[in-house]
C-alpha cells in the first residue's frame, strides 16, 4: 500500500484541530504532568530543523504520559518581545507588532506541520497588552516589597513603614543599598519624598545609581556580551563605564535560597555548577584600615584574612568614592588619568586583562592593625567596585594578581604561608598549609587561623566574619522600544507605581523608534505617555506639568521580564482577574520536565527561579522552584558546502598576497583532490588564466613547476545547500542565479563526468552559513512522521550532532515498512488470532525497551528497536490485531500521524493519543528453549535445543540418549559429564 504520508500528515493535523485533541481540562481526576519547552523568539528567519529538536523530545514525552493516564499540560507561546524586530523597525520603519505578528505566524505554521501535540488554546506572546499587563503587575509587587532578613522571605512595603512607625530603622534585619538608621520619630516627621527616597532603598524593584556600558553612538545601556573591545558590537561605536540611574531587581536577597535550592532540583550538573559559580559565594571577612593622617577608614572584604599579616598595600577600585580624599596634591594627576584610561574598559575586560597590570599610587599609607607596617595606597581596574567592598588587601605573597601588582611597583613581598609559594590562589590547598612568620599565627592550619583571626578582628572592633557572592542585582531597564512599559511615573524626580487598575500600561507608538534628541530613550517620542494622577489615565504628553500631569518612565523592561514567569501564565492563560488562578497553580505546581538550550544556564533560569521565589512568598503561589527535571538539548549541527580552492605554492609568496594580486580563483572538484597533479591541473587550466595569473602576479621569473605547485583548502565561500545534490554536485544553474556565486562555474575544475563536487564542513546550523535546512521541506517531502524519528534518531538528545539528510530515506523507508505490515498489497488484512510466542516475545521486547528508553530520555535507541521489531514482524508476516493495535500505540508517540491513520483503519474512530501503554509482561521473554553447546573434550562439535526447566540430572539423562552425542563418543564410556543448566554441557571421555 502506499504510505501517501502528505494526505495522512494533512487529514489527521485536520482532524487534531477540529477535535481539539490536546486541549488540556483543568477539571479531571487524573494526576498532572507539566511538560514544557523554552518558547521561542520569533525571529524573521523561521525555524531551521535545528530548533524542534527539543520540542519533538519534549512532545514524545508529553504524548507518553498521556498513554500513561496523566493529565499532560504541554503548551507553547512565543516570547515576542527583542531588539530583532526593533532593529528591523528601526531600518524600515515597520511596526516592530507587525513583524512580530507575521513571523509568530509563520512559526505556528511550521510547527503544526511537525505535528506537536500543543494545546494551542493556551498560546501566549509576551508583548500582548494581556499578558504583559501581568508581568507589570508583578513588576509593582517587586517595587511594593521588601526582603525581611528576620523572616527570609519578600514582605509588603507597608509592613515595612507600619516598623519604621514603631521602632524607625531599630531591629531591622533587612537587604538593602544602604545601611540607614533613624528613629521612629525621625520617621514620621520626614516629608513624603524622603520617605520615599527611605523606602527605595528596601524596595525589590529599586532605582539606584548604576554603572553601566553606555553607548552614546546607540544611545542606550548595552548587556556586556554586547561590547567587544570597548566599542559596541553592532555598529561599532565607543562604549563608555557610565553611572546612570537604572532599574534593578534586587536578586541578591535570594542569593542563598537560588544556592540551596539547587540541591533538590534534577538538573544537569554542569548547569548546576554554572548557577553555583555565577552566585558565588565566598565566606571572608571585612577587615577596616586606618589610614594615616586621615579620618578616612577603608573597608576591605577578604577570603583569607589568615593572610593579613601579608598585607603589604591597599588597591582601591579607580571608582571607589575613597580615592578623591585620599589622593594627595601631586599625584592627582596620575590618579586622575589613570580613572579616565579605565572608563572606557568593561568589567568583563577588567577581570580578564589579567597580565597587563595597572595602577596609580595616591600618595597616602593605611595602616596593617596587625603589623603596625605601612600600607601604601594603590588605585587598580582588578579590583571592581561592585564587588565586596571596592578595596583590598593587597598580600603579594599568595595572591597572583597582588603579586603582579607588587612585582611591576616593586612594592613588599612577606610571605606568611608555607606551602603556598605558587601564589596561585586556586592551588591553595589548605591541608597542607600552615601559617608562618607571625607568632600569632605560626603552625596553624587553614581553618584554625581563618577561625582566630576572624575572632581576632571582631575582638578588635575592626572587623568582623562575613559572607560575601558575587552576583548582583540585576539591572532591569532599557533604553529600547520594543519591551514591556514600566508602570511607574514619577512625581518630584521620586518613582510612584501606577495603580493596579491602570494596567496594562500599553506600549505607546512612537514615530522613530531611535532615541530623542535630547538622549532620551525611544519611549520619549510618544505623543500620548502623561500620567493624569486625579483622573488616573495616560494623556497626552503635552499636557505634562508635574503638578497634575506627570511623565512616565521611558525604559522598558529587559528581555527577560516576560520569560521570568510564563510557566505560570499557561496554567491560566485567559484569567483576566489575576495573572493565573490559585487553585490551577497549585494543581499543575512544578513543571515536571522542562526542555531547552544551555544558554540559558544563568539568565532566564537565574531570574525566573527568582520570581518564582517571590511570588511564593507573597503568597501568591505555593511552590519554591519552577522546574523539577530539567533537560538541555544538543545543536543540530549544520553540513556547510564549500569550493576546495587550488592555491599555488610558491616560495616567496604568501597566500595574503595572492589575493591581494586579485587573482582568479581556482576551484577543484572534491573528487580530483587525491588523484589530481601538477600536470593535470596544467592541462585543465585556461592558458589564458596561467598567463594572466602570471602577470598579475609579477612572477615571469619563476619556472612553470614552482607556479604549479598547488595546496588544496577549502574556501569560505558558503554554498546553499539547497544547491547541492545528494552527491554534494553543484547545480550550477542555481549559483549562477545568485549573485554571490555568480562567476564560480568559470573558475571551476569538474571532473571527468563533467560535475563539480563540493566540500561538507559540520559548522552551527546558521543563515549566515548557508547551511540551514528546513523543516517544511522534509515535512514536504519524507513527511512530519519521518522529521521526528529522524531528528531523535540522529543521537542522544543532549549531544550535539550534525544534521544529514541522506539520513532520511532509512527512516523514511522504516515508516513505508510499517505501514505496509497492517496490509497485504492494498488491502488491510489483521488477524484476530491469537499471536504466537515468538511474536509476543518481539512486541514486549521491544514495549520494555521503549519504556526505558523513554524514561531515561534516551529517544534514539527507541527508534532503532522500532526498525528492529518491524524487521522481525515483517519477516513472520505478523498481522495479528493484538500485536499490531500494541505496536501502533508504542510508536504513537514518535509517529503520531502514521499510527493514528493505522488506529482508525483498524476499526477506532478515537485518537490514538489516549490509549493506555501497552503493559510490558516479562513472562513473554522467558527463554522456554535453550540452546545447549555440547562439547568433547572441550571442544564443542554442536548444539541441542531442550527445554529451558529441565535440571541437571534430567538434561543428562536426555543427552546420552541423542543420537548426535553417541556418535561422538563412539563407544566410548563418559568418564565425567559436565553440566550447567541453562548454560553448557561437557562430556570427557
Ligand atoms: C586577601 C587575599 C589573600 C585574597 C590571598 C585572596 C588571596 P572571591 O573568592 O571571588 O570572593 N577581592 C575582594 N574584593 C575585590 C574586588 N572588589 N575586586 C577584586 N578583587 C577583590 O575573592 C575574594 C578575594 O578577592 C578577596 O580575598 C580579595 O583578595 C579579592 F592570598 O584578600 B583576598
Amino acid at each position: 500500500m502506499f504510505y501517501d504520508h502528505k494526505k495522512i500528515e494533512k487529514d489527521w493535523q485536520k482532524f487534531w484541530e477540529e477535535n481539539q485533541t490536546y486541549k488540556t481540562t483543568d477539571k479531571t481526576d487524573k494526576p498532572k504532568f507539566y511538560v514544557l519547552d523554552m518558547f521561542p523568539y520569533p525571529s524573521g528567519a523561521g525555524l531551521h530543523v535545528g530548533h524542534p529538536l527539543g520540542y519533538i523530545a519534549s512532545d514524545i514525552y508529553a504524548r507518553y504520559k498521556r498513554h500513561e493516564g496523566f493529565n499532560v499540560l504541554h503548551p507553547i507561546g512565543y516570547d515576542s518581545f527583542g531588539l530583532p524586530a526593533e532593529q528591523y523597525a528601526i531600518q524600515t520603519g515597520q511596526h516592530p507588532a507587525v513583524t512580530t505578528e507575521e513571523n509568530i505566524a509563520r512559526y505556528e505554521q511550521q510547527m503544526r506541520k511537525i505535528g506537536f501535540s500543543f494545546d494551542w488554546s493556551r498560546e501566549l506572546r509576551t508583548s500582548d497588552a494581556s499578558y504583559y499587563k501581568w508581568t507589570q503587575w508583578i513588576f509593582i509587587q517587586l517595587f511594593d516589597s521588601w526582603y525581611n532578613k528576620s523572616t527570609d522571605k519578600a514582605e509588603p512595603i507597608s509592613e515595612l513603614m507600619q516598623h519604621f512607625e514603631n521602632e524607625g530603622s531599630q531591629n531591622l534585619l533587612a537587604f538593602q543599598n544602604d545601611q540607614l538608621n533613624f528613629t521612629s520619630e525621625e520617621w514620621k516627621s520626614a516629608s513624603e519624598l524622603d520617605q520615599q527616597n527611605i523606602l527605595l532603598n528596601y524596595r525589590l524593584a529599586y532605582r539606584a545609581e548604576t554603572t553601566v556600558n553606555w553607548c552614546p553612538g546607540l544611545g542606550t545601556v548595552l548587556a556586556n556580551d554586547e561590547v567587544k573591545d570597548g566599542k559596541s558590537e553592532r555598529g561599532s561605536f565607543p562604549v563608555f563605564q557610565k553611572k546612570m540611574m537604572q532599574w534593578s531587581m534586587r536578586i541578591t536577597a535570594y542569593s542563598e535560597r537560588l544556592l540551596k535550592g539547587l540541591q533538590n532540583l534534577d538538573w544537569p550538573q554542569p548547569l548546576k555548577d554554572a548557577q553555583e559559580y555565577w552566585i558565588g559565594k565566598s565566606q571572608g571577612a571585612i577587615v577596616t584600615f586606618d589610614v594615616e593622617d586621615s579620618v578616612e577608614k577603608i573597608s576591605v572584604f577578604t577570603t583569607r584574612p589568615d593572610t593579613i599579616f601579608g598585607a603589604t598595600f591597599i588597591v582601591l577600585a579607580p571608582e571607589n568614592p575613597l580615592v578623591e580624599n585620599l589622593t594627595i596634591e601631586g599625584q592627582k594627576e596620575e590618579v586622575e588619568n589613570y580613572i579616565e584610561q579605565t572608563s572606557k574598559k568593561t568589567e568583563r575586560d577588567r577581570m580578564s586583562d589579567v597580565k597587563n597590570v595597572s595602577g596609580a599610587f595616591t600618595g597616602t599609607y593605611a595602616l596593617n592593625p596587625f603589623t603596625n607596617q605601612e600600607m601604601p595606597i594603590y588605585i587598580s581596574d582588578y579590583v571592581l567596585m561592585g564587588y565586596g567592598t571596592g578595596a583590598v588587601m593587597a598580600v603579594p605573597a599568595h595572591d597572583e594578581r597582588d603579586h603582579r601588582f607588587a612585582k611591576k611597583f616593586d612594592l613588599n613581598i612577606v610571605n606568611v604561608i608555607e606551602n603556598d609559594n605558587d601564589i596561585q590562589q586556586e592551588s591553595f590547598d589548605s591541608k597542607d598549609s600552615v601559617c608562618v612568620n607571625s607568632e600569632f599565627l605560626n603552625g596553624l592550619k587553614y581553618d584554625e587561623a581563618k577561625s582566630l583571626i576572624i575572632a581576632e578582628i571582631e575582638k578588635k572592633n575592626i572587623g568582623h566574619g562575613t559572607t560575601n557572592y558575587r552576583q548582583r542585582d540585576a539591572i532591569f531597564s532599557r533604553q529600547r522600544y520594543w519591551g514591556e512599559p514600566v508602570p511607574i511615573y514619577y512625581k518630584d524626580g521620586m518613582p510612584y507605581s501606577l495603580p493596579i487598575s491602570a494596567l496594562p500600561l500599553e506600549l505607546p507608538e512612537v514615530e522613530k523608534y531611535l532615541p530623542t534628541e535630547d538622549g532620551d530613550p525611544p519611549l520619549g517620542n510618544a505623543k500620548t505617555f502623561g500620567w493624569d494622577e486625579a483622573n488616573q489615565k495616560i494623556v497626552s504628553t503635552d499636557l505634562i506639568d508635574d503638578e497634575n500631569v506627570f511623565p512616565l518612565e521611558l525604559s522598558t523592561m529587559p528581555g527577560w521580564a516576560g520569560s521570568s514567569w510564563y510557566f505560570l501564565r499557561y496554567m491560566d492563560p485567559n484569567n483576566k482577574e489575576v495573572f493565573t488562578d490559585k487553585n490551577l497553580s497549585d494543581y499543575w505546581g512544578q513543571v515536571d520536565l522542562y526542555i531547552g538550550g544551555s544558554e540559558h544556564a544563568t539568565g532566564h533560569l537565574l531570574y525566573s527561579r527568582f520570581w518564582n521565589m517571590f511570588m511564593k512568598d507573597r503568597g501568591y503561589i505555593n511552590h519554591e522552584e519552577p522546574f523539577k527535571k530539567l533537560i538541555n538539548q544538543g545543536m543540530i549541527l549544520g553540513m556547510s558546502a564549500m569550493p576546495i580552492i587550488a592555491i599555488p605554492k610558491i616560495h616567496n609568496l604568501d597566500v595574503e598576497k595572492f589575493y591581494e594580486f586579485n587573482a582568479k580563483n581556482i576551484f577543484v572538484s572534491k573528487d580530483l583532490i587525491p588523484k589530481v597533479d601538477h600536470e593535470y591541473l596544467l592541462s585543465e587550466l585556461d592558458i589564458n588564466l596561467v598567463d594572466e595569473l602570471k602577470d598579475l602576479m609579477g612572477l615571469n621569473n619563476f619556472s612553470e613547476n614552482e607556479l604549479y605547485a598547488f595546496a588544496f583548502q577549502p574556501l569560505e565561500l558558503h554554498i546553499p545547500v539547497e544547491f547541492l545534490s545528494l552527491s554534494n554536485e553543484i547545480d550550477f544553474n542555481k549559483t549562477n542565479s545568485d549573485y554571490r556565486l555568480f562567476n564560480l562555474e568559470k573558475s571551476c575544475i569538474k571532473n571527468l563526468e563533467g560535475k563539480f563536487i563540493a566540500h561538507r564542513e559540520v559548522e552551527k546550523m546558521s543563515k549566515s552559513k548557508y547551511n540551514v535546512v528546513n523543516p517544511d521541506d522534509i515535512c514536504e517531502e519524507y513527511g512530519a512522521d519521518c522529521l521526528r524519528l529522524y531528528e531523535m534518531f540522529l543521537g542522544p538528545l543532549e549531544q550535539s550532532k550534525p544534521w544529514n539528510t541522506q539520513g532520511l530515506s532509512g527512516v523514511y523507508g522504516f515508516l513505508k515498512k510499517f505501514y505496509n505490515l497492517y496490509y497485504n498489497e492494498d488491502v488491510l488484512e489483521i488477524s484476530e488470532e491469537e499471536p504466537t510466542k515468538e511474536e509476543y516475545k518481539i512486541l514486549h521486547t521491544l514495549i520494555k525497551k521503549v519504556v526505558a528508553d523513554i524514561a531515561n530520555f534516551s529517544f534514539n535507541t527507541s527508534v532503532s528497536s522500532f526498525m528492529i521489531a518491524v524487521n522481525e514482524f515483517q519477516k513472520l508476516k505478523t498481522n495479528k490485531r493484538k500485536i499490531l493495535e500494541s505496536l501502533a500505540i508504542v510508536v504513537s508517540p514518535y509517529a503520531p500521524h502514521i499510527c493514528e491513520e493505522l488506529w482508525r483503519n483498524l476499526g477506532h474512530n478515537t485518537s490514538i493519543e489516549f490509549e493506555k501503554f501497552p503493559e510490558f509482561e516479562g513472562k513473554y521473554l522467558v527463554e522456554d528453549e535453550i540452546q545447549y553447546p555440547v562439547s568433547f573434550n572441550g571442544k564443542m562439535k554442536f548444539k541441542l535445543a531442550l527445554p529451558s526447566d529441565l535440571t541437571a540430572v534430567e538434561i543428562e539423562e536426555i543427552a546420552l540418549k541423542e543420537e548426535r552425542v553417541l556418535q561422538q563418543l563412539a563407544g566410548n564410556h563418559p568418564k565425567k559429564i559436565i553440566i550447567v543448566p541453562k548454560k553448557i554441557i561437557n562430556i570427557v571421555f
